[in-house]
C-alpha cells in the first residue's frame, strides 16, 4: 500500500467529468479566502491564485446548496456549499439571517468547514477493493488483515464474493455466525437484509451516556430532561459535570453558555481536567479523579447532611414530598431491604461513614472543596446541573447517575425555575423541552429496531473481541431495547464481520484483541468512505457514498436544538464507482435472494422526501402543525409521489435556507421547566418512570436490573438500589497493589479521554485542515512530567498491558497530577516492527470490561504508564503524515 501527502484531490478525480464546464480547471476545493488573487483560481494544495474580479466571475452561475453536516458529533450545524457544474467551489455556514439570541443562527465549526477535504479528499475510496492475498471461502493469509495491498475489483465481483461467504456462513455454521457491528440498527442500511437472510448476532451496550443508558433511568431522570435555555437565565449556578460543550457541543449549546456566562450566572466545572469549557466560561475548577464522582458525591452529600442547619443546605420539604428512599421514614412501597441513603452515608451499614475525608482520599478533591461545593449546591442557591456522559463511560459507574440527582434533590434542585438535573447531552445541550421543530427521519424501516432479526445473540460491546477469540460469551439480553435477561453462558462460532456504519475496531475498548479477532474470523467486509479501522482491517472494501452525494435524511437530523429543523439536498452526483448504502443493501439482497422491493420499498428519494413531509412545527397553543407547503409539482421535480400540503414556509425556501428556526422571547409560551407540576403537586403529577412516582433515591427496580443481569457473576460487584459507591476496577484504587499502605502498581496514572474537536469519534480526522488546527497531543499534569524529565511538546511513550503509543506531551497542570487525557478517535497506525501505535489509539490502551456489570462499557477507566520515548521511530506531526491511499495506481 502505497501512502501519499495530498491534502487535494483535484489530480485524482476523472478531470474531464469532474471539471466539465467549470471555469477554472485547478478550481474546486479548498478555497478559505479569496480576496486578493490574480486569476481566480485554485492551486492544487488550496492556495488561491487570482484576483478578486476574477474570482467573482468564476462563481457566476455558481449556486449555493445546504449539505448535511451528518457526523455523530455534537453540533448540529448549517452547512452550505457553492456548487458550480458538479464542482464544490467553497463552504460557508448559516447567514440566513442576523445573529441574536432570540434568534441565533446555527453556524457550524472549523470542522463542519472542512467537510469538503472528507468528500473530496485524495484519500476517498474510488472502486471496490479486494485484500491482495485474501482467498475466498478460506480467507487467505488472515494475519495480513490490516498490512496487505489492495486490488480493484468490479462492483459485480466484490457483491458476488461478499453474498457468497455469506451464504457459506449461514450454512456451514448458521446465522448466528454473522457478526454485524451495529447496535440495535440505529444507523447502517444492512440490518434489514441480514435480517431478511436469517438474521445475525447484534451486539448491545452503553456508549454515549454511559451507565445512564441502562437505557431506562427507573429512578426519574430522563435524558435531556432539563429546562429551556431562558429559563437557565434565572441559576445562580450552572454546574457543568463533566461537560465539554466548547468540543463536543459545538454551535448553539457554546454560544447558549457564552450568554449565559455574560448574564450572570456563575459556573462549576467538575472534573478531572481543567477543560475547554471551564475556561471558556471561566469556571472554579472541583477537580475529581476519573471516575471516583459517586465517591465526591457521597462526600458532598455527607458535608451538607452533617452540616445543615435548619434547612441551611437541605431542602426538607422537597425531600420529604418529593422523594423516597432519603431516610427510614420515606421508604418506598417496593422496596426489599430497609437500607436508606442518610444511614448508607453515615456509615451504618459497612460502617465506612462517607466523610469528605474519605471521599477525598478516593476522588482526589480537597477536603475544604467539598463543602465549598455543598454550600454552592445548597437550597439557597438555583443550581441548574448539566452531565454529560463521560463520568458515566466509567468502570464502577452504575451508581454515578442516581447519585448524580440525589445531589440535585438534596438541595432540592429539580422542577423550579433555574433549577435542573439531568443528562444533557451533545446536540442539545442548554435548551431542553419540547422539540418547538420535530424533525422525522427519513431512514429505511427497519431501523431502531431489532424485531427484523431472528437470532437472538447479542455481545456486549465491551468484551465482544474476548467472545470471538474465546466462542463464549455471557448473554444477558439486549440491553439496548431494555429486554434484560438473567446470565446464560453461550458458546458461539463467529465466522463473518461485517461493519458499515460504525468502526468499532477503532471505537471500542481492547484494540488489540479486536485486532486478532479481525484476523481470526473467516470473512470481514467494510462500507467506508476512506480506510477507517474497520476497513483497513477486512477482505472486502466497499465504496460508499458521501451524504453530499445523495438525498438523505438521517438519525442525527432527529437530534438537534429543538428550535432547529434542518434541510439538506445533494450537491454533486457519486463520486467515482462509490455507491450509496441503499445501492449496496439493495446488490446484496439480489445476491442472496432477498426481496428488496418488499423490505425498502421506498428510495433515497422518496425517504428523504417523506420525512420533509412529515416534519412539523409546534404552534403557540402547543400543538404541532407541518412545517411545509408542498405542491404537486415539488413532488413531481424531485421524482417522488407525495400529497400536496400546506405549511409554514414552502420546500424550495427550506432547502435553500437549509434551516428553520423558530424565532424566540423570554415571554412565549415554550419556556419549559422539567418536573415543575410534579413539584408542585407529586400526588396529582406522579413521574411516570418510577414505580413509587417520586425521585427514587432508594429505587428497587434499578437493583433489580442489576441482580438480574450480574446474576450469580463473581466478578461482578453487587449494585445497592441506593446509590452506592462502586469499587472501580483499573481505577485509582486499584493503581495501588496495596491501597492500604499506599504501595503503587505498575501502572500508577489515570488515563481518561476526551472527545476531540479534529474529528467525530474516528470520522473526518484525516483532513489535512482539522489536522493542522488541532494538533493531537496527550495532556499530562505539570508536576508529574517534572518528576519524569518531560518537557513541554516531547514524544512520550504511553504504555501498559494492553498496547502502547507515542504522541507529543502538552504539559500544563489543567489536569490532575496523577491524570493522563488523551483525545479520543484517532485512527491507528501501528509500526509493525515494535507493535507500537504512532497515532494516540485511546482504545489501544483500554481493556475489556469483564469486571463491570454487564454491557458496561468503561472507556474511561484505564491505567497506563508513561515515560520520555527513545525509540526511534520518527513521529512527524499529524497534518504532514500521508493520507492513506489504498489503489495509488487507479489515479
Ligand atoms: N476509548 C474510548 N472509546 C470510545 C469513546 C471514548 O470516549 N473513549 N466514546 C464512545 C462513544 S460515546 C461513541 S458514540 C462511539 C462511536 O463509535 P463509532 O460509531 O464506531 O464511531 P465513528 O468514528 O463515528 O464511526 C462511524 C463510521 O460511520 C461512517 N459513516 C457515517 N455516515 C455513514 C453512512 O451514511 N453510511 C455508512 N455506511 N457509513 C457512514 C463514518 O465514516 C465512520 O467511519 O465510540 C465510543 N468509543
Ligand atoms: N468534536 C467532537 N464532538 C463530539 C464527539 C466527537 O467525537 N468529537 N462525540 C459526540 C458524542 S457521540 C458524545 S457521546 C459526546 C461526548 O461528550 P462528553 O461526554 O462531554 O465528552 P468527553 O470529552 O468524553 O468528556 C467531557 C469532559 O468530561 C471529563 N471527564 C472525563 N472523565 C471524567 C470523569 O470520570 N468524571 C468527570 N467528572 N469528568 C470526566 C473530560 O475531561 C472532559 O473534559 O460528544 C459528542 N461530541
Ligand atoms: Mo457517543
Amino acid at each position: 500500500m502505497r501512502e501519499e501527502n495530498r491534502m487535494t484531490v483535484s489530480k485524482n478525480i476523472d478531470r474531464r467529468q469532474f471539471c466539465k464546464g467549470a471555469a477554472a480547471a485547478t478550481a474546486a476545493f479548498g478555497a478559505l479566502s479569496l480576496a486578493g488573487c490574480a486569476e481566480g483560481n485554485l492551486t492544487e494544495t488550496g492556495e488561491a491564485v487570482g484576483s478578486a474580479e476574477a474570482f467573482v466571475a468564476n462563481e457566476k452561475d455558481a449556486e449555493w446548496v445546504s449539505v448535511p453536516c451528518w457526523h455523530n458529533c455534537g453540533g448540529r450545524c448549517l452547512n452550505k456549499v457553492l456548487v458550480k457544474d458538479g464542482v464544490v467551489l467553497r463552504q460557508k455556514t448559516d447567514d440566513t439571517h442576523e445573529d441574536s439570541w432570540d434568534w441565533p443562527q446555527s453556524r457550524g465549526c472549523l470542522r463542519g468547514r472542512s467537510v469538503q477535504q472528507q468528500v473530496f479528499g485524495a484519500d476517498r475510496l474510488k472502486y471496490p477493493m479486494k485484500r491482495k492475498h485474501w482467498e475466498p471461502l478460506t480467507g487467505g493469509d488472515k494475519s495480513l488483515r490490516g498490512r496487505d495491498e489492495w486490488v480493484r475489483i468490479s462492483w459485480d465481483e466484490a457483491l458476488d464474493y461478499v453474498a457468497a461467504e455469506l451464504k457459506n456462513a449461514k450454512e456451514k455454521y448458521g446465522n448466528r455466525s454473522i457478526f454485524y457491528m451495529n447496535m440495535a440498527n440505529l444507523e447502517g442500511v444492512l440490518g434489514g437484509v441480514l435480517g431478511a437472510f436469517g438474521g445475525y448476532a447484534d451486539v448491545c451496550g452503553t456508549q454515549s451516556g454511559g451507565t445512564f443508558q441502562y437505557p431506562t433511568m427507573p429512578f426519574g431522570l430522563v435524558y435531556g430532561g432539563l429546562n429551556d435555555r431562558y429559563d437557565i437565565l434565572n441559576a445562580d449556578y450552572h454546574i457543568l459535570w463533566g461537560h465539554n460543550a466548547a468540543w463536543c457541543a459545538f454551535g448553539n449549546p457554546s454560544y447558549y453558555l457564552k450568554h449565559f456566562k455574560k448574564s450572570g450566572v456563575k459556573y462549576v466545572f467538575v472534573g478531572p481536567e481543567f477543560n475547554a469549557t471551564a475556561s471558556f466560561v471561566d469556571a472554579e475548577w472541583i477537580p475529581t479523579r476519573p471516575g471516583t464522582d459517586t465517591a465526591l458525591i457521597l462526600g458532598i452529600a455527607h458535608s451538607m447532611i452533617t452540616r445543615d442547619d435548619n434547612g441551611s443546605l437541605i431542602d426538607w420539604d422537597f425531600l420529604d414530598r418529593c422523594t423516597v428512599g432519603f431516610d427510614a421514614d420515606h421508604m418506598p412501597a417496593d422496596a426489599k431491604t430497609d437500607e436508606n441513603f442518610r444511614d448508607y452515608v453515615m456509615g451504618k451499614y459497612d460502617g465506612v461513614e462517607k466523610t469528605p475525608e474519605w471521599a477525598s482520599e478516593i476522588c482526589g478533591t480537597p477536603v475544604d472543596k467539598i463543602h465549598r461545593l455543598a454550600d454552592i449546591l445548597s437550597c439557597k442557591n438555583n443550581c441548574y446541573f448539566s452531565t454529560n456522559g463521560a463520568p458515566a463511560r466509567n468502570k464502577g459507574a452504575e451508581n454515578y447517575p442516581q447519585a448524580f440527582m440525589t445531589l440535585a434533590c438534596l438541595g432540592g434542585h429539580i422542577g423550579k425555575s433555574g433549577n435542573a438535573c439531568a443528562l444533557d447531552m451533545n446536540y442539545s445541550s442548554f435548551n431542553r423541552g419540547p422539540n418547538l421543530v420535530q424533525p422525522v427521519d427519513g431512514r429505511v424501516p427497519w431501523q431502531g429496531s431489532i424485531d427484523m432479526n431472528p437470532v437472538d445473540d447479542v455481545l456486549q460491546c465491551g468484551e465482544m473481541w474476548n467472545t470471538i477469540l474465546t466462542g463464549k460469551y455471557t448473554y444477558t439480553g439486549h440491553h439496548t431495547r431494555a429486554k434484560y435477561k438473567a446470565p446464560e453462558e453461550r458458546e458461539i462460532d463467529i465466522r463473518v464481520i461485517v461493519s458499515d456504519q460504525h468502526n468499532f475496531l477503532q471505537t471500542q475498548s481492547h484494540m488489540s484483541e479486536g485486532i486478532e479477532a479481525f484476523r481470526k474470523v473467516d470473512f470481514v467486509f467494510s462500507l467506508a468512505y476512506v480506510m477507517k479501522t474497520d476497513a483497513r482491517y477486512a477482505d472486502i472494501v466497499l465504496p460508499i457514498a458521501t451524504r453530499w452525494e445523495y438525498n438523505k435524511n438521517s438519525f442525527y437530523d432527529t437530534m438537534m436544538d429543538k428550535e432547529n429543523g434542518f434541510a439538506h439536498r445533494k450537491a454533486v452526483d457519486p463520486l467515482f464507482e462509490s455507491k450509496t448504502d441503499w445501492n449496496i443493501a439493495k446488490g446484496l439482497c439480489e445476491r442472496l435472494g432477498v426481496d428488496w422491493g418488499k423490505l425498502c420499498p421506498d428510495t433515497d428519494d422518496q425517504m428523504w422526501m417523506n420525512a420533509m413531509a412529515k416534519t412539523t412545527v409546534m404552534n403557540e397553543a402547543g400543538k404541532y402543525e407541518p412545517l411545509l407547503t408542498i405542491a404537486q409539482e415539488d413532488y413531481e421535480r424531485y421524482n417522488v409521489i407525495g400529497t400536496p400540503q400546506e405549511g409554514r414556509i414552502p420546500l424550495e425556501k427550506f432547502l435553500d435556507d437549509g434551516v428553520y428556526r423558530v424565532k424566540r422571547s423570554a415571554d412565549d409560551p415554550f419556556v419549559h421547566i422539567q418536573y415543575k407540576k410534579f413539584r408542585e403537586d407529586p400526588d396529582a403529577n406522579p413521574i411516570a418512570t418510577t414505580a413509587s412516582g417520586k425521585l427514587e433515591i432508594y429505587c428497587q427496580a434499578k437493583g433489580d436490573v442489576f441482580a438480574l443481569i450480574n446474576k450469580g457473576i463473581d466478578r461482578y460487584e453487587d449494585i445497592s438500589p441506593l446509590p452506592k459507591y462502586v469499587e472501580q476496577h483499573e481505577g485509582y484504587t486499584d493503581s495501588f497493589t496495596d491501597w492500604e499502605k499506599k504501595v503503587r502498581g505498575p501502572y500508577p496514572f489515570q488515563m481518561t479521554h476526551v472527545h476531540y474537536l479534529r474529528r467525530a469519534h474516528s470520522d473526518m480526522d484525516n483532513l489535512p485542515w482539522a489536522r493542522e488546527a488541532m494538533t493531537n497531543p496527550v495532556f499530562i499534569n505539570k508536576d508529574d512530567a517534572a518528576a519524569k524529565g518531560i518537557s513541554n511538546g516531547d514524544i512520550i511513550l504511553v504504555r501498559n498491558d494492553n498496547g502502547s503509543f507515542i504522541r507529543p506531551a502538552s504539559v500544563s497542570r489543567t489536569i490532575m497530577p496523577g491524570g493522563i487525557l488523551v483525545p479520543h478517535g484517532a485512527g491507528v497506525r501501528i509500526d509493525e516492527e515494535s507493535g507500537i501505535d504512532k497515532a494516540g489509539a485511546d482504545n489501544m490502551m483500554t481493556s475489556s470490561c469483564k469486571e463491570t456489570s454487564a454491557g458496561l462499557n468503561g472507556w474511561n477507566t484505564t491505567l497506563v504508564d508513561y515515560e520520555k520515548y527513545t525509540g526511534n521511530i520518527e513521529l512527524l506531526p499529524d497534518c504532514e503524515w500521508p493520507l492513506e491511499i489504498p489503489l495509488p495506481d487507479e489515479e
